[in-house]
């Protein structure tokens, strides 16, 4: 392993970095919103059992909030030492959203330490609300700007090439290139639903456990509203980014639906496998709708891989990314309406065993579907890693030793990984929420 591929490696260490640091990522841009949400409905209804639910989300946003600054410092570092070609070309280009994304991830953890230390210290219990929405702006704006860098590396913008890298360079254009505006709306819709999907995890999963819990019960209905809200904007979001690739990305579509010639009315193909001449089989077909999907016609003509040399075309797995993503998609959408419907009509039980079993597989899923989306979403940028201009393996160090930096990285974000979750798990087991509310807020009726 050790003498292997540089660029193999590269590309592996960078995977796995990405894609244990996108776990806490997605929840340090959603949870926030959720703590702010909690707390803003407790303060209006007065009701405790909200301000519990934001006290005790901030309380473990805590730990994965320290173990995204450690992941997201390898990544500043992996960035220079496995890429160095990269970051020669495009550093300059690149360093504003980097750095901006630094100083407002500054700003939400700042502002977190307040929030967390000025419970029960203000006469108005709104000035503490207040205290979060500087929480929710910083976390949202350093996905706004570290995505701005991934779009530039899909449609690079901003700059003219020189003898030696990139030339007049004008960092706002590049941030503002093509591929952001659909970028940021589906990097964002999609942390939110994820995070809101995840707390009804838990919520359903203690309901499972424990039955009846009052406290439980308006957790679930709060996140799996949320979950449905934000399910739908993930899924606008997501065909705003289809249109997008259609348009700016072409191959990138193409190889996701597997559509190797140029022709109109093209039909969506929905998993399947690919026989020896890349005819694919054992497909669903949805007649029309790849041309709806990319341009919002049934008719319209949609782009083939023919037209791409064949050392530009995307590999073709991706295929299987996407359709997990867009399935994990319809499963929230469909899973949190059934609970609204549910719960809205008398007769019904929306607490039934069935119902809360499928609402537990949403927060695993959906993060699931974070992971798929991102490996699409860059391996559909193959062979580039900056689209147009320079391929991976161009960019790549010609370092022998990165076979063990991946041993020694995978070994630090299993320590980090398994620390998580048994901190995280001793943090609630040692500190039930009935003890917790009774403590609190004693005037609460006991049980429920
Ligand atoms: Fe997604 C990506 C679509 C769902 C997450 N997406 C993506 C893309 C597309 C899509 C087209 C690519 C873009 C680019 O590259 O530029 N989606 C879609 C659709 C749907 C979806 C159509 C249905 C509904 N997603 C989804 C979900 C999730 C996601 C559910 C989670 C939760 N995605 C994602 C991510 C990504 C994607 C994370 C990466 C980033 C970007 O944007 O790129």
């Amino acid at each position: 392993m050790m003498e292997m591929d540089p660029v193999l490696m590269s590309r592996l260490l960078t995977a796995l970095t990405l894609g244990f640091h996108i776990i806490f990522a997605t929840l340090g841009v959603g949870v926030p919103l959720m703590i702010s949400i909690a707390e803003f409905i407790g303060i209006k209804k007065k009701d405790p059992h909200y301000l519990m639910l934001a006290r005790r989300w901030a309380r473990g946003f805590v730990i994965t909030v320290a173990i995204g600054v450690v992941t997201g410092t390898a990544i500043g570092l992996q960035l220079s030492l496995l890429w160095p070609n990269f970051m020669q070309i495009a550093g300059n280009v690149i360093s504003l959203p980097l750095f901006m994304e630094v100083f407002a991830f500054f700003f939400e953890a700042i502002f977190l330490g307040i929030y967390l230390y000025t419970w029960d210290r203000f006469k108005k219990p709104y000035t503490h609300w207040f205290l979060s929405l500087p929480v929710i702006i910083g976390g949202g704006l350093s996905a706004v700007f570290i995505t701005t860098v991934n779009a530039f590396m899909n449609t690079p913008e901003g700059f003219t090439t020189g003898a030696n890298g990139f030339a007049t360079i004008n960092p706002i254009d590049a941030m503002l290139n093509p591929a952001t505006p659909t970028k940021v709306f589906h990097v964002l819709s999609s942390a939110y639903v994820t995070v809101a999907a995840i707390l009804a995890t838990i919520a359903a999963f203690s309901l499972l456990k424990k039955k009846t819990s009052e406290y439980h019960k308006k957790a679930l209905k709060l996140t799996v509203t949320l979950t449905f809200i934000f399910a739908l904007l993930t899924a606008l979001a997501g065909d705003f980014s289809a249109k997008f690739l259609a348009e700016h990305q072409p191959e990138k579509l193409a190889a996701a639906e597997w559509h190797f010639e140029t022709e109109e009315g093209a039909d969506l193909i929905l998993f399947g496998w690919l026989n020896d001449d890349n005819v694919p089989a054992g497909v669903i077909r949805l007649p029309g709708l790849l041309s709806f999907l990319a341009h919002g016609d049934f008719t319209s003509e949609v782009t083939g891989l023919e037209e791409f040399p064949e050392e530009e075309r995307p590999p073709l797995w991706i295929h299987y990314m996407f359709d997990l993503m867009v399935a994990i998609g319809m499963f929230l959408a469909a899973v949190s309406l059934l609970y609204i419907i549910i719960s809205k009509v008398k007769k019904w039980n929306e607490h039934n065993k069935w119902l809360l079993r499928l609402l537990v597989l949403m927060g695993p899923l959906a993060m699931l579907a974070i992971e798929f989306g991102w490996i699409f979403a860059e391996e559909g940028r193959q062979p580039w890693i900056l689209r147009g201009y320079m391929t991976v393996e161009e960019a790549a160090t010609s370092s022998p030793h990165v076979g063990l930096m991946f041993i020694l990285f995978l070994g630090l974000y299993t320590v980090l990984g398994v620390l998580c979750v048994v901190i995280l798990r001793r943090m609630f087991r040692n500190s039930p929420v009935e003890e917790e509310l009774e403590k609190k807020y004693p005037a609460i009726e006991k049980g429920d």
